[in-house]
This record gives C-alpha cells, structure tokens and sequence, in this order.
C-alpha cells in the first residue's frame, strides 16, 4: 500500500499552478483530493481529469480564502464528509505588481496581504480543530525565497512571505503536542501564472522573468510536497528551499545570452 493511499488532502488555490500539480500529484498517490479556488470552471476540469484517471475521492469548493466566513463554512461543510484531514497544502498566493514603494499601489498590497497572510491564516484555523481531534496532520505551507531575503521592488510581497515563515514557525511550537506537522516548501522561480498575475496579464513581460534560463515547474514543486508528506511518521521536514540550478538567491541568476 502507497503511504498516502486513502489519506485526505485539503488544496488551496488548486485550479492552477502549484496546487493543481499538487492535486494531481496526491491523486496519483491515491489520495482523496479536496480542492478549493475561485474559478469553478478550471476546478472542475481538475476533478473529471482526477476522476477518470485515478480511483480516489474528489470534491471541489468554490473558495475565496479571503473571506473568512466562507472559509468556516466550507470547512464545515466538508467536515462531514472527511472525518480528517491528512493534510493541507496552504497554497493559494499571489504577488501584484513590481514597483519602487513609492510607485506601489495600494490595492495590490491589500490582495498580497489577504490572501498570502490572511487566507492562510484563515484556512489554517478552520481545518486545525479537525487535525486536533484526530491528533494527527502535516500542513505544508507555500513560503517563498522572499521570505528569506527581501529583494527591491518586492517590499510587500516579500513581507508576507515573511510573515508565512513566522506563523509557519510559531504554529509548529504551539501545535507540536498536537502530532501536527507543519513544513514551509520556499521556492525561487517557478513558471506558473505568478508572473502573470504580478504583471497584470501581460504575458510578454512575465516571459522575460523566465528568460535564457530553466525555471522550476509546479510538477517539481508537487513533488518536492509528495516527498515531505512521506517522511517517515517521527521526520518532519521544517523547511526546504528550493530553486531552479541556475538560480542562486532572490538576486542572482546565471541566464544564457545575459
Ligand atoms: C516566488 C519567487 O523570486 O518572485 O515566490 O520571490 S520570487
């Protein structure tokens, strides 16, 4: 039997990205896949794609993690269904905008901050009683490498990626009578919809982030998530930096043709 046969996972931001390859991931593991996000089209996809591909459980929630309200009830709602949840993969994140401060808009900070802080922070404490109960868990957080260096342009982004890797430290203290593991993954550049989003759609300049060199994938990072959340029951994995070879830190990459 595969480690993770049977075991119940709870996705953030799972119709793109990280989360999607994690949700596939997981499923190819024979978990039971519980995703949320907000574009139901693409979470449904996911689910028939899960469905058909593999024999496990699958159910998806329409789910600003923003709006704590909802978080609970939703929560609540597959709480009745899932008597645990095995794990949570706290992914949905997002960075807005790449400005000198003075230049930042305001209403980027304010979605970098509810989503990235308080999402996490909301989602977390809603799926916690039930890891408590059943005295058993692992949530894996998506940190950043801006959260171990702050880099210019990236005031706000970078401090809530911070703040993720203090509540990601703290709450491993205060819930480690609990037998809840708590794990930060902090990747460096990974092609995704990141860029994307933080350029406002414009794909031009989110190609060029990626440019002469080989970014990670969500696939790497999905299974760099499958290997801490199968450490052997007394390991767990705090935390792991990961970045694609020719990336060094936040600021120095080597790129063909620089
Ligand atoms: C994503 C990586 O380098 O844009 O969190 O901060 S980076």
């Amino acid at each position: 039997m595969k480690k993770l046969e049977n075991k119940n996972v709870f996705i953030t931001g799972a119709s793109a990205g990280i989360g999607k390859a994690c949700a596939y991931a997981f499923a190819n593991e024979g978990s039971n896949i519980i995703m949320c996000a907000r574009r139901k089209e693409k979470l449904e996809k996911i689910a028939d794609n899960i469905k058909n591909d593999f024999n496990v459980d699958v159910d998806y929630y329409i789910l600003d993690v923003t709006d704590q309200k909802a978080v609970e009830e939703k929560v609540y709602e597959l709480s009745k269904k899932y008597s645990n949840i095995d794990f949570l993969i706290n992914n949905a994140g997002l960075a807005k905008g790449l400005n000198k401060f003075p230049d930042d808009k305001i209403d980027d900070w304010e979605d970098m901050i509810d989503t990235n802080i308080k999402g996490l922070l909301y989602v977390t404490k809603a799926v916690l009683p039930i890891m408590i109960k059943n005295n058993a868990g692992h949530i894996i957080n998506l940190g950043s490498i801006a959260g171990h260096e702050a880099y210019p342009k990236g005031a706000v982004y970078c401090a809530t990626k911070f703040a993720v890797d203090a509540i990601t430290k703290s709450l491993r203290m205060d819930i480690l009578e609990n037998n809840i593991k708590v794990t930060s993954i902090d990747p460096g550049m990974v092609e995704t919809e990141f860029s994307e989003i933080r350029f406002y759609g414009d794909k031009e300049r989110a190609k060029q982030v990626y440019k002469g060199l080989k970014p990670l994938t969500a696939e790497d990072i999905a299974e760099t998530i499958i290997f801490c959340a199968t450490r052997p029951e007394h390991v767990n994995i705090n935390e792991l930096v990961i970045m694609p070879k020719s990336q060094a830190n936040a600021f120095i990459s080597y790129r063909k043709n620089d």
